[in-house]
């Protein structure tokens, strides 16, 4: 069995990386994140080419090892040249079925959704996980449209059976409502790699997150 199915199953905070925002960096940013418990990782990068990006991504892997899934946004060609634990795509991307083809059974595929019709899309298909975008309004993806509300994501986790990460303006103030309205991880950017501490504020949602389950 992979070592990430448990991990899976278990989800509480979720980093993407960003080097456009990042202040100390996507490699200090995972190292830091993963130091303080990060089980997933997806590397999210729109400015390097395909060299650079199979380079980092090598390193990425060495970081993450068997202690934190690692997962690359979009290019299933890097995923699998740097060894990565699979892919998380949205609904322009390469479709579901043809990436399981390319990745095949032992490889997590999550993909973005926006309503309950595509969560239970994606299930079918045979998506690992769901990433419901965007619960807020943020500034980081900028066609990432209005935030639906906390609210929202109690539908689509009724709904479904694979585990659902919330993605899309997350932070400090809001994120106990993402967990209490049925959320098995939360998903930031910003709220991270924008800070000075990486491990401090990553430790806060970890454990933020865990409390609030186990209240539940
Ligand atoms: N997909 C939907 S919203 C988003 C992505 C990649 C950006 C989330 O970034 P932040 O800074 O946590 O709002
Ligand atoms: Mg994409």
């Amino acid at each position: 069995m992979p070592f990430w199915k448990s991990l899976l199953n278990d989800i509480d905070f979720y980093l993407v990386t960003d080097s456009g925002l990042s202040r100390k960096g996507t490699l200090s940013d995972i190292k830091c994140a993963v130091a303080a418990g990060c089980k997933i990782v997806q590397y999210r990068e729109k400015d390097k080419t395909t060299k650079e990006m199979i380079e980092e991504a090598i390193l990425i892997r060495k970081i993450c090892g068997d202690n934190a899934i690692f997962l690359v946004n979009d290019r299933i060609d890097v995923a699998l040249a740097a060894g990565a634990d699979g892919v998380h795509i949205g609904q322009d991307d390469m479709p579901i079925d043809a990436a399981r083809k390319i990745l095949g059974e032992n490889k997590i595929i999550g993909l973005t959704v926006h309503d309950t019709d595509e969560a239970i899309e994606a299930e079918r298909k045979g998506a690992d996980y769901v990433g419901f975008s965007p619960i807020f309004d943020t500034t980081t993806k900028k066609d990432a449209g209005m935030g639906v509300g906390p609210e929202r994501v109690q539908a689509v986790k009724t709904i479904i059976d694979i585990p659902i990460v919330a993605i899309g303006g997350i932070n400090k103030d809001n994120c106990v409502s993402v967990v209490e309205n049925g959320a098995d991880g939360l998903v930031a950017i910003s709220a991270i790699v924008c800070s000075d501490d990486v491990k401090r504020e990553t430790k806060y949602f970890i454990e933020t997150i865990r409390k609030i389950k186990q209240n539940s």
